[in-house]
């Protein structure tokens, strides 16, 4: 397989710029960037797969630069919904030093800020030189602006797409850098940065997008439960990782394993087998989450989250250790407990139960469980001495809702 039908068959490819380009990438040794703007600390799974291209291409013998936009992160690339909130500079700073950091270790490639070059462009000769190749009617005419249109667009955010075109020129002419890579939704941007570069300097320039990950709906990949998937392990714990991937649709996980992983097409053949004749197994979900979080965290992390989520499936909660606890019921109700009191009473004064009736109801239908194991008598009392370490006591009614209380 060549690196273009790689990329093909990864469904990496839905715009390319010209159709030239798929020699060069299969030649190598091209000088390529991809881009992302400080807008938060973190990446999150969203990045991910695109900014993965760069290490597939890479591999491939190309040689990425990875652009972190402290200029262009300060003005805002217009969204198809509505106007941004400007963000302050400082946190634009800040967001800067934390993904700078985080693509380096993630990476492992130089990192370039658009703030070095575009800070003493002053606006007279912005306009002159730069402003002078844009014609409104073409800037109008790109989807971004004109799904924008009708409830308005202000300059600074129409301007956005020059300071990302003049960036491609900058890189060309600084750095031989021929090529960007980037999501579906840049393709406009992308594409004025190759008129700049025809217009100014008559070289050819090349650009290629990925589409969009999606989910089995259509809509964007990457939320659970209305949460963002970041990167940042303190931001989405290994554990929350593993949950999210391991819960992939099942129609949607072989593509999941193309996009975010290196396995090779032979092993995600047989995965994909696998899913087909054997999907209880989950034999391409649980590839997905090790690939992806030993990729990004490494091995000890993928095997402390398997670990929460095999305690947690098994009902064997009381080998966990503390801090596992709390990192597998962070997102449940939890609370503290004074004092030792009856089963009935504690749940629910800990509104576990509605009423005294429910509670006993719950537990003569044996749905309540304490620290894995099933509460049937209604004498139980729940005490320091049950409690996991002697402090945690995990409450599970039903089949799925968790409780966490924590002895003082
Ligand atoms: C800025 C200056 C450049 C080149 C690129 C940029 C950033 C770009 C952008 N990218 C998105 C972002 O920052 O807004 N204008 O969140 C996302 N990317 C990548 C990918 C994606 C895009 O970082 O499609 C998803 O992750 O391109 O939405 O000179």
């Amino acid at each position: 397989m060549t690196l273009f039908e790689e990329l093909k068959w990864r469904g990496l490819i839905k715009d390319i710029s010209s159709p030239e380009l798929e020699e060069k990438l299969n030649k190598g040794g091209l000088t390529f960037y991809i881009g992302t703007d400080p807008t938060g600390d973190s990446l999150h799974i969203g990045h991910y797969s695109t900014f993965l291209i760069s290490k597939r291409l890479k591999q491939a013998g190309h040689n990425p630069i990875l652009l972190v936009g402290g200029a262009t992160g300060l003005i805002g690339d217009p969204r198809p919904s509505a106007e941004r909130a400007m963000i302050t500079k400082e946190e634009v700073a800040h967001n800067f030093e934390c993904l700078k950091k985080q693509a380096q270790n993630i990476f492992g490639f130089e990192v370039v800020n658009n703030w070095d070059w575009c800070k003493d462009i002053n606006f007279i000769d912005f306009l002159r030189d730069y402003g002078k190749h844009f014609n409104v009617n073409y800037m109008l005419s790109k989807d971004i602006v004109s799904r924008r249109l009708e409830q308005g667009i202000t300059y600074t955010e129409f301007s956005y797409m020059i300071m990302q075109a003049l960036d491609f020129l900058h890189l060309y002419q600084t750095r031989n850098c021929v090529m960007q890579v980037a999501g579906q939704d840049q393709w406009g941007n992308m594409t004025a940065g190759i008129e700049l570069i025809r217009k100014k300097i008559g070289k050819e320039a090349y650009a290629f997008t990925m589409p969009l990950v999606t989910k089995a709906d259509g809509t964007k990949f990457g939320k659970s439960e209305g949460k963002a998937i970041w990167l940042d392990k303190k931001k989405t714990t290994p554990y929350e990782m593993y949950q999210f991937l391991i819960n992939s649709e099942d129609s949607k996980v072989i593509d999941y394993l193309k996009t975010l992983t290196f396995l090779s097409r032979e092993e995600i053949e047989t995965l994909e087998k696998s899913n087909e004749i054997e999907p209880h197994l989950r034999k391409a979900h649980q590839a997905l989450a090790k690939a992806v979080i030993t990729d990004l965290h490494g091995k000890e992390e993928y095997e402390n989250a398997l670990r929460i989520s095999e305690a947690l499936f098994r009902g064997d909660i009381k080998k966990l250790s503390l801090d596992e606890i709390k990192v597998a019921f962070q997102d449940v109700p939890s609370f503290e407990i004074t004092e030792e009191e009856n089963i009935v009473d504690f749940l629910v004064n800990h509104k576990i139960a509605s009423s005294k009736r429910e509670a006993r109801e719950f537990i003569g239908a044996g749905s309540i469980t304490v620290n894995g194991e099933k509460v049937t008598n209604l004498e139980t009392s729940v005490t320091k001495d049950m409690a996991i370490h002697k402090e945690a006591v995990v409450v599970r009614r039903g089949k799925k809702k968790y409780y966490v209380g924590i002895f003082k």
